[in-house]
């Protein structure tokens, strides 16, 4: 096909399938109808695809729903189902919808696959669990069937799946396997299951599959470059030779492939998938001639609508190496929303520069138009992009010279604070704490009374006033309910969030938030991410008012919660006409503002969040220097202002910290806290030989589950603390925010969290 996506969002445009898969969970529709549901979907994406310019019959249509994630799809296409879930597998090897979802969620005390970040965006699949004792074979003809209920319809679609490399790549040791496997070790049994769905797929009359392959653009995982290289290699002669197949494009999203082109080009594979938005234009490479270019230059992973006639320039220097280019996105379209024409508010000017995945294929097809018969055949369109390109450069706001200026003038020392030793001692008379100081993240629990009392306030049937007495009476309870706990420092609990971005996004400059754009983040979960389109800027205050309020109600501490310029980024689709760098420093500076208030206001203990510290993390090592630079100098410019005596906070979590240890203490936060609970405290040896000296708070309290995690085990993980690092550093606290918990478990574990806490600082006091 000369036009092709890597693949569509499959949350549905009124998030269809979401509301399905739940009620499927929630038993109120039976296997049946959530089948006939996502059949519903699978063919109204398929027409929406063609009407928008994808041929119907030559395989430009990616075949890419996923009832959860598509690297659970693939662990059930081969069988790779852990042990400890060998009783959900029938007879026949297969494993049904209920138990595909018991795999992601769990049962009983057997827990789910493990959760990550699909490479640097803010996407999670589940980790595939690859031992000795995993047997492939080809336990799931999903794929077969939804291609033939496509052709069924009259379409001619491709298939798609992650491919092998990147599978195993992606998985991690099971249980049963012994130290040091690589799941990497399988390849040779793994590949005559993905041979037979080739030939499977090769009978059923595919004439293409798509095998993602993102694993050989990253150098973010733990195998050896060249054992990566070596099974690609091994991999694609493999499938290559197959004497009935489909035609095999290789997907590379998310950056360039690097020393992986050359391997590639040297199989018989017939399409390479090339990501020309994050990548580089490839050096000519021999067997490159032979195969068709899939040339991805239309964004997948953002919303502008971008520079079509450089997008066009790109393809056709991509022709130079193959005179066969077909025009793509970069990645699957799976991270933006469905569609701009679904949103009312954003304004015409602000409209006529974003294109979500419905426009971006659009794009692509005009593009594709333009590559055939020349840039001269696409003129109006590409005119009309580069008019509403220009228009944006110079629009009010996108530029605000104040801001400019201001972080023009920043000098070395706005990103500096006193040294830790004066600190320390100054927030020791301020503050007063006991030995091993109690806390929580930040949120607590929010109730269906508090989400309600929001909505009636957005639709106007709440006056503002009714609405902050209500917020102010929640942040009252909250305050009384830690104090009977028991808590040190306390929060006032963040009811007026919606989340811990969008609520900035909605009070900065330079934002705008969506009404209906939904992208998928894990599962049936979804969030809106923001857009960041202009200068950042903070009109008034934000938290002061909150938090000022919860302070005038107790003698301790009350801890001011932010989220991080890190973070806001990376939730929210940020502005590319500028380094990213530029962009956090103006968040900064808006949260600098914000911080310098609540120390005013007489909050002496301020937590700026940045869970995604990790997740931006650039793919290729040679970009991580750059990038901690920024993200980390970016985090101390927001926090460098305060006095020593005012205690700085911050949080991150999703794991994964031995990477960016030496950045975490780089961001020279007084007090972290991280997850810790699921991994038995194994992060607090890795901070122990790190030589950290700074405050630190290992999760005891894994918040992911609702279960209560009794005295005993949390008194143990907090010896394991208190073994591994000085006493005086360890603060206690959960792992994450309550937002998303029951009061009941959320009251009963904070007690039992201060029950132990109690007890290791009686046996500190008694060995003294
Ligand atoms: N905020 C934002 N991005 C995030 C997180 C966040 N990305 C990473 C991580 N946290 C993702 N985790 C979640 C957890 C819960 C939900 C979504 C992502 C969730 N969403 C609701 C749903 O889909 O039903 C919708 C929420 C809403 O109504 O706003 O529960 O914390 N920005
Ligand atoms: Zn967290």
């Amino acid at each position: 096909p000369s036009a092709t996506i890597l693949g569509y969002p499959r949350i549905g445009r009124r998030r269809e399938m979401k509301k399905a898969v739940e009620a499927f969970w929630g038993g109120t529709i039976t296997a049946a109808q959530l089948e006939a549901a996502a059949a519903a979907l699978r063919t109204t994406t398929r027409e929406r695809l063609a009407d928008l310019g994808l041929g119907r019959t030559d395989s430009a249509i990616p075949e890419s729903f996923s009832f959860y994630d598509q690297v659970l799809d693939a662990a059930v296409t081969v069988g790779a189902v852990p042990t400890r879930f060998a009783s959900l597998v029938g007879i026949d090897g297969r494993i049904d919808l209920a138990g595909y979802f018991t795999l992601a969620r769990g049962e009983g005390d057997n827990l789910p696959l493990e959760m990550t970040k699909w490479f640097d965006s803010n996407y999670h699949y589940l980790v595939p669990e690859i031992g000795p004792e995993t047997v492939f074979s080809l336990a799931s003809d999903r794929i077969v069937r939804e291609f033939n209920e496509a052709k069924a319809a009259g379409y001619l679609t491709r298939p798609v799946i992650v491919g092998p490399v990147t599978f195993l790549l992606l998985s991690k040791p099971s249980d049963e396997a012994p130290a040091g496997y690589q799941p990497l070790s399988r390849l040779d049994d793994l590949l005559p299951v993905y041979a037979a769905l080739l030939d499977r797929l090769a009978a059923a009359g595919a004439e293409w599959v798509q095998l993602d392959e993102p694993g050989l653009v990253s150098e973010s995982i733990d195998v050896p470059r060249v054992k990566t290289l070596e099974a690609l290699a091994w991999s694609y002669a493999a499938l290559g030779r197959l004497a009935r197949r489909p035609a095999i494009f290789v997907a590379a999203p998310y950056g360039s492939l690097d020393d992986a082109l050359p391997v590639l080009a040297a199989t018989r594979v017939d399409a390479i998938g090339i990501d020309l938005v994050r990548g580089t234009l490839p050096e000519p490479t021999p067997g490159l001639v032979d195969k068709v270019l899939v040339a991805g230059v239309i964004d997948g992973h953002n919303i502008w609508r971008g520079d079509l006639a450089a997008a066009l320039d790109r393809a056709v220097a991509l022709k130079e190496l193959s005179p066969t280019v077909s025009i793509s996105t970069s990645t699957s379209l799976l991270h933006v929303p469905h569609d701009v024409a679904h949103e009312s508010s954003l304004g015409a000017e602000l409209t006529s520069w974003l294109a979500f995945a419905d426009q971006k294929v659009g794009q692509v097809c005009t593009l594709a138009r333009g590559l055939s018969a020349g840039a001269a055949a696409v003129e109006p369109e590409l005119s009309a992009a580069d008019a509403a390109l220009t228009a944006r450069s110079s629009a009010p706001g996108v530029r605000d010279d104040a801001v400019r200026a201001r972080a023009a003038a920043l000098l070395d020392s706005d990103f500096l604070r006193g040294d830790y030793a004066t600190r320390l001692a100054a927030q020791e008379v301020a503050l007063g704490l006991p030995l091993l100081p109690t806390t929580t993240i930040g949120s607590f629990p929010q109730t269906a009374d508090i989400r309600r009392a929001r909505a009636r306030f957005l639709t106007g049937v709440l006056t503002e006033g009714a609405y902050r007495e209500l917020m102010q009476a929640e942040i009252a309870r909250v305050v009384d309910l830690q104090e009977e706990i028991g808590l040190d420092v306390l929060v006032h609990g963040e009811p007026e969030r919606n989340d811990m971005v969008q609520y900035f996004a909605e009070n900065l400059n330079g934002f705008a938030v969506t009404e209906n754009g939904w992208v998928q983040s894990y599962g049936s979960r979804c969030t809106r991410p923001s857009i960041l389109w202009g200068d950042v800027s903070r009109p008034k205050p934000i938290t002061v008012e909150w938090s000022g309020y919860a302070q005038s109600l107790t003698a301790k501490p009350v801890k001011g919660m932010l989220t991080g310029p890190v973070t806001i980024l990376a939730w929210s689709f940020v502005r590319e006409d500028q380094p990213l760098g530029e962009t956090a420093r103006q968040v900064a500076l808006a949260l600098r503002d914000e911080i310098s208030d609540l120390e005013a206001a007489g909050i002496g203990i301020v937590q700026v969040d940045e869970p995604a510290l990790r997740e931006l993390l650039p793919l290729k090592k040679k970009d991580h220097a750059h990038y901690l630079d920024w993200s980390v100098g970016s985090f101390r410019l927001a926090t460098a202002g305060v006095a020593d005596s005012t205690q700085i906070h911050t949080h991150l979590c999703y794991s994964e910290f031995g990477v960016v240890l030496e950045a975490i203490g780089n961001l020279d936060a007084d007090v972290t806290s991280i997850e810790a609970a699921r991994s038995r405290m194994d992060v607090v040896h890795d901070i122990e030989a790190g030589g950290f000296d700074h405050g630190i708070g290992p999760g005891v309290w894994d918040i992911h589950s609702p279960r209560v995690p009794g005295v005993t085990e949390l008194t143990e993980l907090l010896h394991i603390a208190v073994g591994a690092i000085p006493a005086r550093q360890v603060w206690v606290n959960p792992d994450c925010g309550l937002k998303t918990r029951g009061y009941t478990e959320t009251v009963e574990s904070l007690q039992n969290m201060l029950e132990a806490t109690r007890i290791v600082r009686e046996r500190i006091d008694a060995s003294v």
